[in-house]
């Protein structure tokens, strides 16, 4: 079983990208802000806790989030591997999965981050806040408070990972295709 985390500020392309590595190794993906989302739309007790906190671009508190990711995986465990998207954001989030992982026979292959600078991230996001609605797209503000949540509370998941000779980062500027053979080819090198 390969499992993977991709990771990288918001707007890097972890949920573009893992669309195609989820076709081509077969492997279940998770994304937390889409599963935040589906619970917002449907307006479940899950979502309506969640709500406030995309809104303003905050992380969700770890107790909520981490309870989430659990369920998700123990409802797909027969998938052959699995590609989280969005988590772990926190040091908490990464222990807690690490622990979890290991009480059901599995663990993290890889963390592969996607490496794009701020500026770029901004263009992207306000882009698709034209299109997509996602309030946390809509305002510059929201959109440097969640580059302030992944550098204050996010980005020591480097050095997490890295001491656990699993981290690997990939340029991700550049066409949505050429970003998807990089990673193609990182990961063949590592299955
Ligand atoms: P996410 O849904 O994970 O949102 P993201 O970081 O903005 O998206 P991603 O990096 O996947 O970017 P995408 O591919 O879509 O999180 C949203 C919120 O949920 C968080 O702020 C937080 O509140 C909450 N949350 C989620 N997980 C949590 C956790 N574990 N703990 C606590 N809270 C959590 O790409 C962005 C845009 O760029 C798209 O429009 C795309 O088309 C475009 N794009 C992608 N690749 C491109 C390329 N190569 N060139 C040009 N544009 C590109």
């Amino acid at each position: 079983m390969f499992n993977i985390v991709i990771f990288g500020k918001p707007g890097s392309g972890k949920g573009t990208q893992a669309i195609y590595l989820k076709d081509k190794y077969d492997l279940y993906h998770i994304s937390t802000g889409d599963l935040f989302r589906k619970n917002i739309t449907k307006k479940t007790g899950l979502g309506l806790e969640a709500k406030n906190y995309l809104d303003n671009g905050d992380l969700v508190p770890d107790t909520v989030t981490i309870k989430m990711l659990e369920n998700e995986v123990l409802s797909n465990k027969h998938a052959k591997g699995f590609i989280f998207d969005g988590f772990p954001r926190t040091l908490k989030q990464a222990e807690s999965l690490d622990l979890f992982l290991e009480s059901i026979n599995l663990r993290i292959n890889a963390t592969i981050a996607l490496d794009v600078n701020e500026d770029e991230l901004i263009d992207r996001l306000l882009e698709r806040g034209k299109i997509n609605n996602r309030s946390d797209d809509q305002d510059i503000e929201k959109i440097k408070n969640r580059f302030n949540e992944y550098n204050t509370k996010t980005s020591i998941l480097i050095n997490f990972y890295d001491k656990q000779d699993k981290f690997f980062s990939v340029d991700g500027k550049g066409s949505v295709n050429d970003i998807t053979l990089r990673l193609f080819d990182l990961i063949d090198t590592l299955i």
